[in-house]
């Protein structure tokens, strides 16, 4: 190694009893893990009962952590390509020269901002991805984008433009909880153990969603809706809300602008016209108001199939505006609102100061004012036409935008025509599979990693994911500064290990990492829980108020109000395509063994659900004259891919549902990259069209 390419090698001091404590990394659940070791190797895995948020819950991912760190087909050594184009194994230091010696040259050749730097869903929350959009900065680009080009970003704008956050549901103390898109069962399932208390004391539960999911076979509502629409139910359930004057006056008049010009936009949305469009019966729609409304406090959690459509913002909105003029807002049982912990920032002054716009940033001004990062659905069209200016590399850390991102083919065709293009990863992807250098680097349980309960139930506390076994590979963190040290950027990175980095991020709370590992099970409690803090501050928003009317969603010229439009695609906005393309596709929701494209080889959890299976309901298979099991061709109007069809009755007529993240059946490559939310920019992976016709085995 050369000099200043540290190995961090300190382990956590948190071993109680016999075992090793940290939290799972892997979703957002954060539970924590007794893990047992003997030697290097991990024998046992279980829940930590102590933990005062898990509570001893785990799932079958967390349970396999073994395994997936013990996975035979683990990549341990960078790889590069040769001229040839095949792989060979390079030492980490070779590896890294190469990478920096190619970003140099693309960055004469082409400015810096040629090259983009994106990090996935394994980096969301992890450090890492701070260090890597600092390492951006320091390198000159504007390039450097998240998983929340689709993930989140788009319901946090519709908080933060409304009401000036996202506020997170309280799921324990609610009266009447909505599932709305969201399926925690399968997304954070220890989420449900709060409903279950919540229902257990008589709370109501509503869930909005297409299919039949486990927790709305024992809700007390399920609206079955046409995937897309949610924009119009939502607008119909403040038309009732504001007929039967079923809102918060008081709140209302006090503490929001725009009500009157509500209550002129949702006027048409009567429930009738809402059962047209969404396919849920009125009086469902009627119910569903009345049972929200008359329950309070009562909270509602916005899930990811909002976001991914081509109407997610503007849906995201409306249903925030419902909580509002409902008086849910920050009270127990409602949503609160939970500011992160303040950290040291990692900008640097050059953040402000690139020569050129990140790619996405003009188009999509507001997803970048309250991201500040580039739209990476826009990136593969950026390489192949090179607007609105060439990139020629790339570096995907924790992402596997082959599985992931819509229009697949066309993000395959884009990174094989890069000049350059670096992963970082655990396992040889369909992605690293087209890059020119791979770089191993160690799992979560080999780095300390902080852990934030503010997004997750909205506790104000800060916890550790202590490092407990020693990988002899890089972390992340490490290949980061390792690589700035190579490019001479040292002086950006000015912590010698990560454990100094952490610290210093600390620093504002006056804490230390070993304040955090002292408290392992409670956490750091880095302010008082704290209701209704518009009473002594006001919302955050440039009147101070909940802002129904956005002048700030006006002056970029979109829509100040909660529009609904129909999907790009769909029986009514594209009636043409529809007799082509005749069945409503959907694609995504969750399932408790995978997480997006990881996982399908871990032998446990394969176990679990061995195969991709495409959801399809009795009355559809028989007008198509498909059976259960057989095997089909799906086409959307980009693509197609071979299935096996699952017939249930747990969907709805001409709806069908695919899960993402399969090489095996890649439901990616049917996904629209094009219609992209006008406001976040987000894909409508979970609405577009499709058919079924016979399985092609050359596809
Ligand atoms: N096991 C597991 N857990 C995960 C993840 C994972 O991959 N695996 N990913 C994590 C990430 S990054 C995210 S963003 C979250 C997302 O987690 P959630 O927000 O809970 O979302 P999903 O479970 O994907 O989808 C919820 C439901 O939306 C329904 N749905 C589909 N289309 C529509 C529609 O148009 N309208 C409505 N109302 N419902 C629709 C689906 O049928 C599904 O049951 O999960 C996180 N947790
Ligand atoms: N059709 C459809 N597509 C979707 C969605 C959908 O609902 N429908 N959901 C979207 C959403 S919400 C999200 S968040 C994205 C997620 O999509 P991605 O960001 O691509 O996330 P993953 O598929 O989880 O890929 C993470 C990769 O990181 C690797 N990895 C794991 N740990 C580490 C680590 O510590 N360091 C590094 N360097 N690598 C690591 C894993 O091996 C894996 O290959 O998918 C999106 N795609
Ligand atoms: S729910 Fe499963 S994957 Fe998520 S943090 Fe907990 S154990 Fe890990
Ligand atoms: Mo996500």
């Amino acid at each position: 190694m050369r000099k200043g390419m540290k190995k961090n090698s300190g382990y956590s001091k948190a071993v109680f009893a016999d075992s090793l404590v940290t939290s799972c990394e892997i979703c957002n659940g954060l539970c924590a893990l007794d893990i047992r070791l003997r030697g290097k190797k991990i024998i046992k895995v279980k829940g930590r009962e102590e933990h005062a948020v898990s509570r001893g819950y785990i799932c079958p991912k967390g349970l396999a952590v073994d395994e997936i760190v013990g996975a035979p087909d683990r990549i341990r050594t960078p790889l590069a390509k040769n001229r040839g184009g095949r792989w060979q194994e390079v030492t980490p230091a070779e590896a890294i020269k190469i990478i920096a010696e190619r970003f140099n040259f693309i960055k004469a050749k082409y400015g810096a901002e040629a090259l983009a730097v994106h990090v996935g869903r394994a980096g969301i929350n992890k450090e890492f991805k701070y260090y890597l959009k600092r390492f951006c900065a320091a390198f000159g680009t504007p390039n450097f984008s998240t998983a929340e080009s689709h993930c989140h970003l788009s319901k946090k704008m519709a908080g933060e433009i409304t009401y000036g956050g996202l506020p997170v549901p309280d799921f324990a103390h609610s009266r009447c909880i909505v599932l709305w898109g969201s399926n925690p069962a399968a997304s954070c399932p220890q989420l449900m153990r709060d409903i279950k208390q919540a229902r257990g004391k008589g709370a109501r539960l509503i869930v909005i969603d297409p299919r039949e999911i486990s927790t709305a076979k024992k809700s007390d509502l399920h609206l079955q809706i046409r995937p897309g629409t949610d924009g119009a139910l939502a607008l119909a359930m403040l038309h009732v809300l504001i007929k039967e004057k079923l809102f918060d006056k008081e709140f209302v008049e006090k503490w929001t602008i725009g009500f009157t010009e509500l209550a002129a936009l949702v006027d048409k949305y009567t429930p009738e016209k809402a059962e047209s469009i969404t396919w849920v019966p009125s009086e469902k729609i009627v119910q569903a108001a009345r049972l929200y409304a008359g329950n309070s406090p009562a909270c509602i959690s916005i899930g990811i199939a909002l976001e991914l459509q081509t109407n997610g913002f503007q849906t995201a909105r409306a249903i925030s505006i419902m909580q509002a003029v409902c008086g849910n807002l920050d009270i127990s049982g409602g949503v609160l609102f939970t500011p992160a912990p303040k950290l040291s920032s990692l900008k640097m002054e050059k953040d402000e100061a690139f020569s050129k716009p990140a790619v996405g940033q003009e188009k999509y001004p507001l997803f970048f004012k309250y991201n500040g990062n580039a739209q990476a659905n826009m990136f593969a069209r950026a390489i192949l036409e090179g607007k609105p200016y060439p990139l020629k590399a790339m570096l995907l850390a924790g992402s596997n935008p082959v599985l992931t991102w819509p229009n697949a083919e066309r993000v395959k065709k884009a990174f094989s025509s890069l000049d350059f293009l670096v992963v970082t990863e655990n396992f040889m992807t369909e992605t690293a599979k087209l890059a020119d250098v791979v770089f191993p680097v160690g799992t979560f349980l080999s780095r300390d990693e902080f852990c934030d309960f503010s997004g997750l139930n909205g506790l104000p506390r800060l916890s550790l994911s202590p490092k407990i076994i020693d990988e002899p590979l890089m972390t992340d963190w490490e290949f980061c500064r390792n690589l700035a040290v190579e490019m001479g950027l040292e002086q950006f990175f000015p912590w010698r290990d990560e454990v100094e980095a952490l610290n210093y991020r600390l620093e504002p709370l006056g804490i230390n990492l070993d304040t955090l590992r002292h408290s392992l099970d409670h956490g750091y409690e880095y302010k008082k829980t704290e209701e209704k803090k518009y009473l002594k501050s006001g919302f955050q928003t440039e009147s101070g108020k909940v802002e129904i009317y956005s002048k700030e969603l006006e002056r970029h010229g979109y829509d100040p109000l909660p529009v609904y439009h129909e999907p790009a695609e769909s029986p009514v906005s594209t009636p043409e395509l529809f007799r082509e393309y005749p069945l409503i596709l959907t694609s995504g929701a969750r399932t408790l063994p995978y997480m997006h494209s990881r996982f399908h080889n871990i032998p446990s959890l394969r176990k679990l659900e061995p195969e991709p299976e495409l959801e399809v309901h009795p009355h559809t298979a028989s007008n198509l004259g498909i059976e259960d099991g057989e095997l089909v061709l799906l086409e959307s109007p980009r693509g197609r891919i071979n299935i096996k069809v699952r017939i249930t009755e747990d969907i709805l007529p001409g709806v069908i549902a695919i899960p993402h993240g399969w090489d095996e059946a890649n439901a990616n490559v049917l996904t629209d990259d094009e219609a992209l939310d006008p406001v976040s920019g987000f894909p409508p992976d979970r609405s577009y069209l499709g058919r079924i016709t016979s399985w092609n085995p050359r596809v």
